[in-house]
This record gives C-alpha cells, sequence and structure tokens, in this order.
C-alpha cells in the first residue's frame, strides 16, 4: 500500500469549474487517508461538513495604505510557505495556472527543493489568458517550473503547446463525477412545476460569460420549441444575463423561459431536463455536461475545445460546429421526437460518465503523478 502524503490544494474556491474539481478531488483525498490542506481565501464552497484529514488554511491580504492594489499574490506564495513549513507538506496541487502556479513557485523558492508543485490547468488560464501579453511569459515560467502539469482534455494540452510554446511533458488528466451525488434523480413533482406534461425541457447552465453563447441557446430553443412543445429552465447568473434576457423578449419566448439563477443541488436540477444545450465558443472540457451525463441528460452543443473527448457525437450528444445553432436545433428536435433514442442515449451516458470518469479511477490518475514525482513510485 503506497503511503499517505500531506498535500496542500490552492483554487478559486468560490466560483467555477476549477474550484469545484479541486475541492472534489481534495475530498476524496482525504477520505482515502491523506492529509489535505486548502489554502484559499474563503472556504471552499463545495466543501460541504466537516471532513477528517482536511484542514483550510485563509490567505488574508495587507491592506496597507501604499498599496494601490492590494497584493493577494504574495499573501497567497507566503501563506502557501508557511503552511508548506509548518504542516510538512510534500506537495503543493494548484489549479489554475494564474496567479496559483506562479505563487507555488514563489513558494518553493522559499521552502526549498524537497516541495514539489503539481499545476492542474483548467482552460480559460490558456485559452484567455494565456493570449494576454502581460501574462503568457510569465504562465509559460510557472508551467516549465512545476514538477507535473496536468491539463483536464488533451485539446487544453495542445493548446498549449501552442499558445505558450510549451514542450514539457503534461498528463492528461479528465474531470470526474462523484457517483453518490451526480445519478439521476427522481423529480417527477418537482418537473410539473416547470412543464407539462407533454412539454420537454430542455437546460443551460453556466455562468453566462460570453465565451458560453448562451445567445445561442436561445436560438436554439427558439427553434426546438417551433417543432417541439417546450420549455428552457436557465440556470446560473453572469455578465451575458442582461442580453440574453433581451434575445428572449425580441423571441417572445417569455412565458417558455424559466430563470432559475445559482443552483447547489445540480444533481437535482439537472436531473429535470430531457436535454442540456452547450454551445461554447471555448470549452477546455465541460463539467456540466459531464454533470448532466451522470444524471443520463445527453448534451446538444458544440465542438469547441475538449467537448468532443466528453461527449460522444451520436452515442452521448450531439455536436455542431461553434455557431451552427441550425444544426444543433435540428439535433435536438430529433432527439426529443424519438423515445428509442433518448433511451438509449440515456443508458449511454450513465455507462460512459460512471466509468469513464469515475472520481476512484481519476483519483488514481492524480496520485499515481503526486508518488511520481515524490521518486515514490
Ligand atoms: O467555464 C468557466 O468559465 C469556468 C472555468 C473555471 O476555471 O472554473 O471552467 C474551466 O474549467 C472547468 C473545470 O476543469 C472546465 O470544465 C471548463 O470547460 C473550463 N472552461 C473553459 O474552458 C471555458
Amino acid at each position: 500500500m503506497n503511503e499517505t502524503l500531506k498535500i496542500g490544494i490552492t483554487c478559486y474556491p468560490s466560483l467555477g469549474g476549477s474550484g469545484v474539481v479541486a475541492t472534489e478531488l481534495g475530498k476524496l483525498l482525504a477520505e482515502k487517508g491523506h492529509e489535505v490542506h486548502f489554502i484559499t481565501h474563503s472556504i471552499p464552497f463545495r466543501l460541504g461538513a466537516f471532513h477528517k484529514n482536511i484542514h483550510y488554511h485563509e490567505v488574508e491580504v495587507s491592506d496597507y495604505y501604499v498599496f494601490r492594489y492590494p497584493p493577494y499574490d504574495l499573501s497567497l506564495a507566503s501563506k502557501m510557505a508557511q503552511v508548506v513549513k509548518r504542516e510538512k507538506l510534500d506537495i503543493l496541487h494548484v489549479h489554475y495556472a494564474v496567479p496559483h502556479a506562479v505563487c507555488a513557485y514563489l513558494a518553493k523558492q522559499m521552502v526549498g527543493d524537497d516541495l514539489k508543485i503539481v499545476t492542474t490547468l483548467h482552460g480559460t488560464d490558456i485559452t484567455v489568458l494565456g493570449q494576454d501579453e502581460t501574462l503568457k511569459d510569465l504562465i509559460a515560467l510557472a508551467i516549465n517550473r512545476s514538477d507535473a502539469v496536468t491539463a483536464v482534455s488533451a485539446d487544453l494540452i495542445g493548446q498549449t503547446r501552442t499558445a505558450l510554446d510549451i514542450t514539457r511533458d503534461i498528463d492528461l488528466t479528465y474531470n470526474f463525477i462523484d457517483k453518490r451525488v451526480y445519478y439521476p434523480r427522481e423529480v417527477s413533482g418537482l418537473r410539473s412545476e416547470f412543464a407539462a406534461p407533454d412539454e420537454k425541457i430542455l437546460m443551460h447552465i453556466s455562468n453566462f460569460r460570453p465565451v458560453k453563447r448562451v445567445s445561442d441557446v436561445i436560438e436554439v430553443f427558439d427553434r426546438v420549441n417551433r417543432e417541439v412543445p417546450s420549455k428552457l429552465l436557465l440556470v446560473g447568473e453572469g455578465p451575458d444575463m442582461p442580453k440574453v434576457q433581451n434575445k428572449i423578449r425580441e423571441l417572445g419566448l417569455e412565458d417558455r423561459v424559466h430563470f432559475l439563477g445559482k443552483q447547489d443541488e445540480i444533481a437535482q436540477v439537472i436531473s429535470l431536463a430531457d436535454l442540456l444545450l452547450l454551445p461554447s465558443e471555448k470549452e477546455s472540457f465541460g463539467l456540466v455536461a459531464l454533470e448532466a451525463m451522470a444524471c443520463g441528460v445527453p448534451t446538444v452543443g458544440s465542438e469547441a475545445g475538449g467537448i468532443p473527448e466528453l461527449v460522444e457525437h451520436g452515442i452521448t450528444g450531439y455536436l455542431a460546429p461553434i455557431g451552427d445553432t441550425d444544426a444543433m436545433a435540428a439535433y435536438a428536435v430529433s432527439l426529443l421526437n424519438n423515445p428509442a433514442e433518448k433511451a438509449r442515449m440515456r443508458e449511454a451516458c450513465l455507462d460512459r460518465a460512471h466509468t469513464r470518469f469515475c472520481d476512484q479511477k481519476i483519483m488514481r490518475e492524480y496520485e499515481e503523478i503526486y508518488y511520481r514525482v515524490l521518486g515514490r513510485k
């Protein structure tokens, strides 16, 4: 049996798929017996109740009056070094390159080479920030100086190589779901609150940022709704919400769309849907499509980024070129009109989510990376 490790985890604790993945991984590692230390600016929102083997270290930022901008990055690096020394951590596993991988590199300069850094790239840290001239060299430095780098899709590995001219090894480690949480829920009572028995439910869940192309969701729904009586449930909030609301008004769809805002019980919410719409411009993986898959709900979306590695076209959903809302609507209509096809896809979704993206399997892949960088294979 491999020895247990002391692992520091830094992530964005309050938003996004990267924070969810980091937190869920920490919980799994702690259940396995490892000692996990979250080093973040607030308690990760997915942490939930008290967990044995999980510790939380809050990063406090100096607000000294000379600072125009509070130096969060320096405070984080300094906190990482303090926690590593005091708790004798073996590994710092940082999620999202900016600023976490840079801070970990700085912490390593303070504590010495025994500390190993594992950096997980999640998407926009490369596909958006990696294009930013003010940050790209620093991101490349942090990637090159990490002891191991992982990315959540093969597509993201390719994008990292191209955008930042990176040649080092990058491990492919897909995102995962906890099957104790993500499974088809019994929601027939709740369903009737949103749709009549003969209506289908389409759903979109995101942070409503431009990369999600939520306007495309409305266009697809508009076309589907002309042929299949249906409702659209929008889950989440974000900057594009006013634009989306305008489009819904312009198309006269107000009484067919429900806004659910931010939701915690995602498995229950997704179980309401007949299909998920994910027409993103950029998507390194698309964790929400995996969450849907694990609840037996297929995705109709774009071929962006890593989505095709997750959603197998024609098997667990349908994919079309970015912006091709006609094709997405046609796929959605054909799926919704064909109960046998829908039942087959549901089974394929459950099977794929719970085997290929099984939490225990992916956790072991991360553990192997930890033992490898520590030379304890
Ligand atoms: O999708 C977002 O805007 C949030 C972002 C994040 O950093 O949390 O998500 C990224 O990481 C997720 C977890 O690995 C992936 O599932 C998302 O596909 C990825 N988002 C993008 O690439 C746009």
